[in-house]
């Protein structure tokens, strides 16, 4: 690659070189974090997929391990070694299912194990003779082009072993269930876990409890006969490159996930992980700090003739914690408290009174991670804002955020907002990105609100408050 790279990342996980893409089976073992990525070996575009590997003691310094999972077997994985996920099975032993594209250009699953259990780097890995232990056959009427990405499994109160397999049918994204009494003979259940019309292919799928009224953590086989749970079902729509989420209830008896009443039965509009870029993210349980840690692949948009020439694409989202948040219908995610030690120089500007209008420069940061790659972390409060001001929220605009800010950048007033930040400033201003923030009434007599958060790359004139 050329030596300028002024959009190489300052401590976000990326390889030297070459392509990556999406997660593949994240976990913790023997207290080294794994890291398993798609990798290209032989390009900085998509192709050649194998599983890489990476490890680290704290999520934030990572050591570059050699391939995970190579693509060279006629029957598993010649054409690809695709995505997939760990599974830490009762006495902690981890066991890797992934989907391989064999040499009929199918997608199957295989099974990997590791070589040598008593190593905490799991440098090597095997491929049993069993494999693939998932197939596409006229009988089962699987796609053989939309069959990938095994989820991690979890272990019900009968020992029988779950998981999802990501497909469609027409439309209609499907989550395939799979059980298991042995984590290597898998029967392909009746019906799917859940499906939802009109979302096109679900990559990805993921499938956890979360703790309901706490951050606490949940084991992936944890049911509500032990725990106060509810159920996340995530999935990576194929057709818009997004992830989406739904939370809801489900019974190791019927096998069905029901998502919350009043939540969308689908994904497409559901809940998403992240209103940015970030696609086919995985999440394992971190039961030594009692955490769930979600990875996403931030899919840039470069185009293929700037990948080849800087000779790499792809970056990974820092890691984040994930909870359920107090009002048990969706998500809180925040970046694992790892990531906050890579803070340095820090500045403090506190108690300023923004008058509407005003922009308050923040001198001595120079966060243009271009040269010197520092990246700005912003921990910021608004306080005293009279909420009495707040307008009241159209029930209907709650499904749609990005319309409501698409539809009224920063330079649209409101009775409270937009106030908020200009990032990535230049010095006389030519160049910003606004962050900025709306406050609303939920509804008309209630004291709850809701915050739009927006982030607009144009530069709008200025009708607003803000910070730099
Ligand atoms: N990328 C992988 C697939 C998965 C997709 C192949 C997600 O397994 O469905 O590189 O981006």
């Amino acid at each position: 690659p050329p030596k300028f790279q002024p959009y190489r990342t300052g401590f976000h996980f990326q390889p030297p070189r070459n392509w990556i893409n999406g997660f593949a089976g994240p976990m913790v073992y023997k207290g080294i974090y794994h890291l398993f990525y798609q990798y290209n070996p032989k390009g900085s575009v998509w192709g050649n997929i194998v599983w890489a590997h990476a490890t680290s003691k704290d999520l934030v310094n990572w050591e570059l391990q050699p391939v995970a999972l190579s693509a060279a077997e006629p029957n598993m994985d010649i054409n690809g070694a695709w995505s997939g996920s760990a599974t830490i099975l009762p006495g902690g032993k981890p066991v890797i299912l992934y989907t391989g594209v064999n040499s009929k250009n199918q997608q199957v699953q295989n099974v990997a194990v590791p070589k040598n259990t008593s190593d905490p780097y799991l440098i090597e890995w095997t491929k049993p003779p069993q494999n693939p232990i998932m197939s596409p056959t006229t009988q089962n009427q699987i796609n053989s082009s939309s069959f990938r990405d095994p989820s991690t499994g979890w272990l019900g109160p009968d020992n029988i072993w779950r998981v999802v397999v990501g497909s469609k049918i027409g439309r209609r994204g499907v989550a395939i269930l799979y059980k298991s009494k042995d984590f290597v003979n898998w029967v392909k259940d009746e019906k799917p876990l859940h499906s939802a019309h009109g979302d096109g292919m679900w990559e990805c799928p993921a499938f956890y409890p979360v703790s309901v009224g706490n951050r606490n953590s949940v084991d992936t086989s944890k049911s509500s006969h032990d725990l106060n749970v509810k159920y996340v079902l995530k999935m990576s729509l194929d057709d818009i490159k997004h992830d989406y989420y739904t939370v809801g209830s489900y019974s190791y008896h019927t096998d069905v996930y029901t998502p919350n009443k009043g939540s969308i039965e689908n994904g497409f509009s559901g809940l998403r992980y992240d209103y940015g870029k970030l696609y086919a993210s995985k999440s394992f349980y971190d039961g030594e700090k009692n955490r769930r840690v979600l990875w996403g692949w931030v899919n840039e948009s470069s185009s293929v003739d700037d990948d080849v020439k800087k000779g790499w694409s792809g970056v990974m989202a820092v890691p984040r914690r994930i909870w359920l948040d107090k009002s048990g219908k969706q998500l809180h995610i925040n970046p694992v408290q790892e990531i906050a030690k890579l803070r340095v120089n820090p500045v403090n500007l506190r108690n300023h009174v923004l008058k509407p209008s005003s922009l308050l420069k923040v001198h001595n940061i120079t966060a243009a991670q271009v040269w010197i790659n520092i990246i700005a972390d912003v921990e910021i409060a608004f306080e005293g804002l009279d909420l009495s001001k707040a307008e009241v929220l159209d029930p209907s605009w709650i499904s749609k955020p990005q319309v409501l800010c698409n539809q009224n950048d920063s330079s649209v007033g409101g009775s409270l907002g937009p106030f908020g930040l200009r990032v990535l400033a230049s010095r006389g201003m030519e160049e910003y990105t606004s962050v900025f923030f709306r406050v609303f009434k939920k509804y008309t007599k209630s004291n709850q609100h809701m915050v739009l958060m927006c982030s607009d790359q144009s530069r709008v004139e200025l009708h607003t408050t803000f910070l730099i």
